[in-house]
């Protein structure tokens, strides 16, 4: 076999080997940057979520800033799904692995949601930002029951 051709080999063992984590440095990179986008995210709906239900006194400037961090936040956890990233600390089902679109379309009914919250924060009226909460909520929900442990 000439050079080239065994470089050539070489080199697509390597691609074939290369996990889509590949972005991160390790799968428990990829398990922590998720788990940290997904907590900033939920602080900052929670904060919107409280007002909403009368557990806290409703401030239109600090809700409207809070869900449009949820909404950036709500952006970034799925890259970090990738393969062999279903070990270590996490309690990520092995399902969503195996229902790659399922949890695609779970991932962005809840981006889309918190997409119209940030839009109802912004325009300040409690009663939409209410709706909203709720709407956004269940698409947490839908995804935790089929694809969270516990
Ligand atoms: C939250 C949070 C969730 C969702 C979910 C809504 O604040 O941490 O996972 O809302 O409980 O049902």
């Amino acid at each position: 076999m000439t050079m080239h051709k065994k470089i050539a080999l070489a080199s697509l063992a390597t691609m074939l080997t290369v996990p889509a984590f590949a972005q991160f440095a390790k799968p428990e990179d990829a398990v922590k940057y998720r788990k940290s986008a997904l907590f900033v995210m939920q602080q900052n709906f929670s904060r919107v979520a409280a007002m909403a239900g009368g557990k806290a006194p409703f401030d239109a400037k600090v809700a409207a800033d809070s869900a449009a961090v949820a909404e950036f936040m709500s952006k970034l956890p799925w890259a970090a799904f990738g393969e062999g990233t279903d070990k270590g600390e996490t309690r990520a089902k092995p399902e969503i692995w195996k229902e790659q679109a399922k949890f695609k379309e779970y991932s962005e009914a809840m981006q889309a949601e918190m997409s119209k919250l940030a839009t109802a924060a912004k325009g300040g009226n409690l009663d939409a930002i209410k709706t909203a909460v709720n709407a956004t909520g269940g698409s947490c929900k839908t995804c935790h029951d089929a694809y969270r442990k516990d």
